[in-house]
């Protein structure tokens, strides 16, 4: 169990003794010990190695929770925690994930209504029951209900790349002790980086298979055993996430990785054209129909060369129009393939925040940890004022900042820091500033972050009135959709990308692993209409920089080259995009 696991237990006892009524003490207790774990800045499992008693030297641990986290760190459970989970029943707990319902709420339906589970609530809220019980009302009634059919769209059997991502590099590096792995690659969506992950697919070519497999099961994350075969074995991790693996002789690996790398889609279509020219694609290689006679199978690059196709990357293989694009009739090392842009493309992020609003970490210190990973300047972007909950800067506390940004380009050679804001999108469209402020920012990121459930025209009046503001410069998490969290604002992307192009907004792709907004969809409607995108982390920390790299992701399966993202540009060219 990692940190955020060991959090998400504690947040989850809090709740469960909130609904019981336990008093408030014991309840903000666990809720604190929760977020004092998630922001505790080393791993548990190693302090428990340590010495468990170090546990206590977290704020809001004492010696009892010391003992449970102590016990759920090395066994993966605690019974304390169990016994508090089974005194309800589980459909309480899933009435949680419902948006607009907290404890309090599911306490109150489940005493006075008797309401078990979401499917008895939508009926409550179906019959207009729930409007009657004190402190609701019609609106709130109705609101459920919209959070109802929300969460009844989220498929939540699937999970964050970012999270398939970790699980999948931290066994892949268990399987490395393994004498008997000759290559290992994960495969299947992980590999085409789409924003989330049913299971994680890994590959290994090994000469003796049996040792491989008896190394993947007896992995210390693995919480149950699926299957354990010869060529095939799944497990199910601690996390949830269901890990697949297939074991493959290793003069083969190309094709399967090929093969298991999908998708599904783009197998297909690539079998399709091999089978026009008499040829036969499967796992184990590339084959001439007539004799059966192998004619490549030990790299990707040999397998689609043999098909007649130039290299495709991971990224493109939706089963789209790659296939065509990547004939080797068209002319070009790539053909009609673009050159993907990558990480070390990027000079700069245009938003970010320091703890001037919600970040953590201060604007030295963010500039100095994305300068260290090679970018040249970003803009610090914090929260404009209506933001107040998150600490938004009004005018003079951004005057002031200034100061400080002033100071610090002074002193610090070869990197700048552009005077930013991520200014919000109020009700009618209008932005949180003055004119008089935005003209002397660098960078204005506009965003909405309030009234997400206006009706659609309204909706779409006030961000196009934002994106006409002549101040704006980039229009951050286009959409405002959170995975499995929250869906998108209801709008037309397609007009917006349109309005964006007239009115020379970037959009943004936020490269937040719970956002991806925009999605890869529309990021390549985005290119085709000749609008620029930039990849931000909207980091809050000074190590987000790392999450770039699902920006990056995202924009590689939207088509986009280097020269798309403005985030590759130097300063100069940067500026004058908005001139
Ligand atoms: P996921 O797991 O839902 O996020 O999506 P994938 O693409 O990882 O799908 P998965 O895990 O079921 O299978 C991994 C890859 O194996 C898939 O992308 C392509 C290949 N594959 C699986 N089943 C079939 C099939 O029936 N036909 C073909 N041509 N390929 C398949
Ligand atoms: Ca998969
Ligand atoms: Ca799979």
């Amino acid at each position: 169990m990692d940190n955020k696991q060991i959090a998400q237990s504690l947040q989850e006892i809090g709740d469960i003794l909130e609904i019981k009524g336990t008093d408030r003490f014991r309840v903000n207790a666990y809720h604190n010990a929760s977020r004092s774990v998630l922001n505790y800045s080393r791993d548990l499992r190693d302090l428990v190695d340590e010495d468990p008693r170090l546990l206590e030297k977290i704020p809001g641990i004492g010696k009892n929770l010391g003992k449970h986290i102590d016990e759920l760190v090395n066994t993966g459970a605690c019974r304390e925690f169990e016994r508090i989970r089974t005194s309800i029943p589980p459909g309480l707990l899933d009435m949680l994930r419902v948006r607009g319902v907290g404890p309090k709420k599911v306490k109150l339906f489940f005493s006075e209504l008797k309401i078990k589970d979401i499917s008895a609530l939508e009926q409550a809220a179906k019959d207009g029951i729930l409007a009657s019980l004190p402190g609701m009302g019609e609106k709130s009634q109705k609101e459920i209900l919209e959070g109802i059919a929300e969460h009844s769209k989220f498929d939540l059997d699937r999970v964050m790349i970012s999270e398939a991502l970790m699980e999948a590099e931290k066994y892949i590096e268990h399987m490395r002790d393994c004498s008997e792995v000759k290559r290992i690659e994960y495969a299947g969506s992980l590999r085409r980086r789409q924003e989330t992950c049913g299971d994680v697919d890994l590959l290994v070519g090994a000469k003796i298979v049996e040792k491989v497999m008896e190394h993947f099961v007896s992995y210390g994350d693995v919480m149950k055993v699926l299957a354990h075969g010869s060529t095939k074995s799944a497990v199910i991790l601690e996390s949830g996430i269901q890990v697949d693996l297939r074991v493959v002789d290793d003069e083969a690996f190309g094709a399967a990785l090929h093969y298991f790398t999908g998708s599904k889609e783009h197998n297909i279509r690539v079998r399709d054209i091999a089978k026009k020219k008499g040829l036969k694609v499967n796992e184990y290689g590339v084959f001439k129909r007539a004799s059966n006679k192998i004619i490549a199978c030990k790299t990707e690059e040999d397998v689609f060369k043999a098909v007649g196709l130039k290299y495709i990357e991971p990224e493109l293989r939706e089963g789209l129009d790659e296939i065509t694009a990547a004939k080797s009739s068209v002319k070009g090392a790539k053909g009609g393939l673009p050159r993907l842009i990558e990480l070390k493309d990027l000079k700069c992020d245009l938003h970010m925040h320091s703890d001037w609003s919600d970040g953590k970490s201060s604007v030295k210190e963010m500039a100095e940890n994305y300068r260290d990973v090679g970018l040249k300047y970003i803009a610090m972007c914090d929260h404009s004022s209506v933001m107040g909950v998150t600490g938004g800067l009004d005018i003079g506390k951004v005057q002031k900042q200034w100061k400080e940004i002033d100071k610090l380009n002074k002193k610090m050679r070869g990197f700048k820091i552009l005077k930013g804001s991520e200014v919000d999108i109020l009700k009618d469209g209008s932005l949180d500033f003055s004119d008089e402020i935005l003209k002397e920012l660098d960078i204005v990121v506009i965003a909405a972050h309030m009234y997400g459930r206006l009706p659609k025209a309204q909706q779409m009046k006030r961000l196009i009135a934002a994106i006409e503001n002549p101040y704006s410069k980039i229009l951050a998490h286009p959409s405002g959709r959170m995975i499995n969290r929250r869906g998108p604002m209801d709008i037309d992307m397609v007009k917006i990308i349109d309005a964006c192009k007239v009115n020379n907004v970037v959009m943004e792709i936020n490269s937040n692993p719970l956002r991806l907004d925009l999605t890869d969809k529309h990021v390549r409607i985005a290119k085709d209409k000749g609008v620029k995108i930039a990849i931000n982390s909207d980091g809050h920390d000074s190590n987000q920089h790392e999450l770039l790299k699902y920006g990056i992701f995202v924009a590689r399966r939207g088509w986009l080259t280097k020269n798309d993202v403005i985030n590759t540009y130097d300063l100069d060219k940067l500026l004058k995009i908005w001139e």
